[in-house]
């Protein structure tokens, strides 16, 4: 029974289910009831595995096929109608040819099958921030990890009353052929097509599709932004909390810092951490002329590899109830779950994120997928700060820009002001990651993190941050950091995870004029006194090294980013073409 009267969603709906023919139609109400049977089955069908409920309650695994792993980039279109407002970054398809050409993909391609309808709602139902979207898929995982990751259930519907004003999304496994997988956003119509892929950013539309490619498009209409962030609070001993928004590309730790632990030092006298989101942040400028920042989700589809009681015990209680394991190991001894990283004891009986019987103290091969994930609520995170769900969001002091930079980048760094920070994250760059098919470790300019999630022309996004200087009166300062620098053989120098509250404490200082910077070519590094080390292994000339700007590299770089600059021809912001002029005269 349709739970709307919608007209404008009835007939969508009735015009979807005519392409793509399923058996039947199911509206999620978002009723624990209807989700346990969901559950039951998925798991009577082998769509998911039930763990172990005295260990890991409310928890399930779930393995994709083995070519559907990661987000796929080279399949994912903006059809916008002018090819220009697409840009040289995204992939573009003239609208009306990509609707034929999908049309022919989805005819009949849930016969057999059922189509859920999953009213959702990015950020608090009802609040300021909040916008409605409805996925219609063939997928109970994604049925199961949308009411994790998003607001769902009729409450959303009754909000949206009759008004056509809401997100279309479309999703059918299909064959699951690789040749045959698109995942198209067509902006002007407020539309989403996926179609051949059971992977989490390629199916679960709300996240990227929605949250920042479409979402990204809407801001600049609207003047706000939609970032790939995380958000977080700090509390100092004072009990004053600052927060900031960080931008780090996939996979190079947003998640880690969202959750950080303090040091024994820094606990003991009183600092805390507190996460709001861990991977989009939605911004606007407050009454008070600050820039305000929301997590639209409502769950972590987070990265299991490396996640472990050191690095992140925050995100690993996080998963020991209500979670989706994605692609991990499954422990038949005691059916549980195991990844690379998790701890020094593999499971030997046992299976690989294929499925494949797997001995992890005799086998080669790995047992998880290094882009296999758990999907958690939110509300299970112990550091989930008190104002997650404050629909006027959390006051942003800071915005941070950073990637995985085996050299060059230093360990942070503060932009000279707004127009030089704009710089800053429109140059990034950052070596390639699992997150998405294709080669890891290429470094790749990565404006913003937004590469692979920016809705429209690069060039005009960058415009769009520089008009922001003239909505806020109060702007955040712009920082960038690299957790990544690496010695001659390799090995990471500094210690990153929790640590990297040192270098936060140092970018809350300059927010506040605490203390001061010393002056290089590229922007602001702190002296080395002001980083405290204490209770770390980091010795001060390492520190010096760390924070170092090495002039030559620094060269090739500016060499690099007028190469890239190079591609938006006239939609380059001029602001941006003198930044560059500057940093090539700072280098001399
Ligand atoms: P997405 O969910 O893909 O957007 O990724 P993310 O940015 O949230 O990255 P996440 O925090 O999941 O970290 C990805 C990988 O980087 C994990 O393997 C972490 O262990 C590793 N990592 C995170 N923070 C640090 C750090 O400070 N230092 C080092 N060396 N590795 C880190
Ligand atoms: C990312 O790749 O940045 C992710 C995971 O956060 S996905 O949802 O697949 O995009
Ligand atoms: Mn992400």
């Amino acid at each position: 029974m349709a739970l709307t009267t919608n007209k404008a969603v009835l007939t969508w709906i009735d015009e979807m289910a005519a392409m793509t023919q399923p058996d039947r139609i199911v509206w999620i109400d978002g009723t624990e009831e209807q989700l346990e049977a969901l559950r039951a089955e998925a798991c009577s069908t082998g769509e998911m595995i039930q763990l172990n409920q005295e260990k890991l309650p409310g928890c399930y695994l779930h393995r994709t096929a083995v070519n559907d792993v990661a987000r796929v980039e080279d399949r994912t279109f903006i059809c916008c109608r002018e090819k220009e407002n697409a840009g040289p970054t995204n992939n573009w398809m003239d609208p009306v040819e990509m609707y034929a050409k999908l049309k022919k993909l989805y005819t009949g391609a849930m016969q057999g099958r059922t189509m859920y309808v999953i009213p959702y709602s990015m950020s608090v139902p009802g609040s300021p921030f909040a916008k409605y979207g409805i996925e219609l898929t063939d997928s109970i995982y994604v049925v199961l990890n949308m009411v994790i990751m998003t607001r769902v259930g009729k409450k959303v519907l009754d909000l949206l009353g009759d008004s056509p004003d809401y997100i279309k999304g479309l999703h059918a496994k299909a064959q699951l052929d690789e040749k045959e997988r698109y995942i198209v956003h067509f902006p002007e119509d407020n539309t989403i097509m996926s179609v051949n892929s059971g992977y989490g950013g390629n199916v679960l539309l709300g996240k990227k599709c929605f949250a920042l490619r479409i979402a990204s498009y809407l801001g600049r209409n609207e003047g706000w932004m939609a970032e790939h962030m995380l958000i977080l609070g700090i509390e100092n001993p004072q009990g004053e909390i600052r927060y900031l928004s960080a931008a780090f590309p996939s996979a190079c730790g947003k998640t880690n810092l969202a959750m950080l632990i303090p040091p024994e030092g820094y606990r003991k006298a009183g600092w805390k951490v507190w996460c709001v989101g861990d991977d989009i942040a939605w911004l606007r400028v407050g009454q008070d002329g600050r820039l305000w920042a929301v997590n639209p989700e409502n769950g972590f589809f987070g990265v299991a590899p490396g996640t472990n009681e050191k690095s992140n015990p925050n995100a690993l209680s996080t998963t020991r109830q209500g979670t989706i394991f994605t692609n991990v190991v499954h422990n038949l001894d005691d059916n549980t779950v195991w990844w690379e990283g998790l701890d020094k004891n593999p499971p030997v009986n046992a299976k690989d994120w294929k499925g494949n019987p797997w001995n992890g103290q005799e086998s080669a091969e790995k047992g998880a997928h290094p882009n296999s994930r758990f999907t958690a609520p939110a509300k299970n995170c112990p550091c989930i700060s008190s104002e997650f769900e404050n629909p006027q969001g959390v006051p942003i002091s800071a915005i941070v820009f950073g990637g995985r930079r085996a050299k060059t980048a230093p360990l942070v760094y503060q932009s000279r002001d707004w127009k030089h920070g704009v710089f800053v994250g429109s140059t990034m760059a950052s070596e390639t990651t699992a997150a998405a098919a294709g080669a890891v470790g290429v470094v790749r300019r990565d404006p913003m993190a937004m590469l692979p999630f920016c809705g429209y022309n690069m060039g005009d996004y960058w415009q769009h941050w520089l008009d922001m200087e003239g909505k806020v009166a109060h702007l955040p300062k712009i920082f960038n950091v690299n957790w990544f620098r690496t010695d001659n053989e390799g090995h990471f120098i500094w210690p990153g995870f929790g640590d990297n509250l040192r270098v936060l404490e140092w970018i809350m200082k300059r927010c506040f004029d605490e203390t001061d910077g010393v002056e290089t070519p590229i922007g602001y590094v702190p002296r080395v006194d002001d980083i405290n080390l204490e209770g770390t292994d980091v010795s001060k000339e390492t520190l010096a090294g760390l924070l170092s700007v090495d002039q030559a590299l620094w060269k090739e770089e500016a060499a690099g980013i007028r190469e890239f600059y190079g591609k938006f021809g006239d939609k380059l912001p001029a602001e941006l073409a003198h930044q560059l002029s500057v940093l090539e005269g700072n280098l001399g």
